[in-house]
């Protein structure tokens, strides 16, 4: 009898589990689609025409009225690959000055002012961004490729023409864990078998969103039931020697305990949803 309880209980953890972590695969791998769809309306819209169809305030009023297309993201934004050669004139031309992201503390929400930031100091190339939605415009004129786990995105995602995500680390002007998602978009389409060279000389920019886990995990978690009876929490296990964890309460779970895993499209990061219960019967 007592068996037969304890196997229905273990079978309702599975079940809750599995339904938690298909959800935000499923969530992520829309929200993804739509970034990947955004990297081609910019393609299209403000490479794709002269003059330029696509500006500041288009790009934050169509971001801002299609975010329920991309209900994991905080924030999308789009950088320019600018060589050290024509950085004159795109400063000229966009009056201001390509900026240098702000390492460590001061990335975090009071002393964060991209007013005060430093110009980039003198590199090969950069990635400033020239567009973004409201969420995020405190990243607008900064290069993406200053910042370590951008940098690494960026130069993965257009060397290979596929989604990037990055490992979790602290996004600026939030106190929270995230991850960024990169498309590179380029000057025309290349074949599936093109060179890393061919596609990096051919990129144009980089379309990345944000995606602020702790907080887009719980209001998508608040929308299931019995959410007061398991403990839920994400990690990337991409170092599987050691788990990063994304989210999640910090106490230990007592008992059993589940793992499902979670694909959000990058071949090269893992990721594992490990579910429990609050309280043992
Ligand atoms: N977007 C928002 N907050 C961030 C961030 C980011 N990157 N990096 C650190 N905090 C424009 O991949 C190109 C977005 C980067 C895209």
């Amino acid at each position: 009898m007592y068996a037969d309880v304890v196997a229905r209980r273990k079978e309702n953890l599975v079940n809750m589990c599995d339904e938690r972590a298909r959800m935000l695969q499923d969530q992520f791998n829309v929200s993804m689609n739509h970034v990947h769809a955004l990297a081609i309306l910019v393609s299209t819209f403000h490479h794709g025409k002269n003059p330029s169809a696509i500006d500041q305030r288009t790009f934050e009023d169509f971001t801002a009225r299609t975010t329920f297309e991309r209900p994991l993201m905080s924030g999308v934004a789009y950088a320019l690959k600018v060589l050290h050669s024509e950085r004159e004139l795109f400063e000229q031309q966009h009056g201001w000055k390509i900026k240098k992201m702000e390492a460590g503390d001061q990335s975090l929400v009071h002393d964060y002012n991209p007013e005060k930031l430093e110009p980039s100091p003198v590199q090969d190339e950069y990635a400033p961004v020239i567009f973004s939605q409201e969420t995020v415009k405190h990243i607008i004129s900064v290069d993406m490729l200053s910042g370590k786990e951008d940098c690494d995105n960026i130069l993965r995602s257009r060397a290979t023409g596929k989604g990037a995500l990055t490992s979790p680390f602290k996004l600026l002007k939030s106190n929270h864990l995230g991850v960024v998602l990169t498309y590179t978009v380029y000057k025309y389409d290349l074949p599936p078998n093109a060179t890393p060279e061919e596609r990096i000389d051919a990129t144009l920019g980089y379309l990345g969103a944000s995606f602020d886990v702790p907080s887009l995990v719980d209001k998508l978690l608040e929308q299931l039931a019995s959410k007061q009876k398991i403990v839920v929490k994400l990690y990337d296990t991409t170092n599987h020697t050691s788990p990063i964890k994304m989210y999640g309460a910090d106490f230990t779970m007592s008992g059993d305990l589940h793992i499902s895993s979670i694909d959000f499209g990058d071949p090269t990061r893992k990721h594992e949803m490990h579910c429990g219960f609050k309280h043992e019967p």
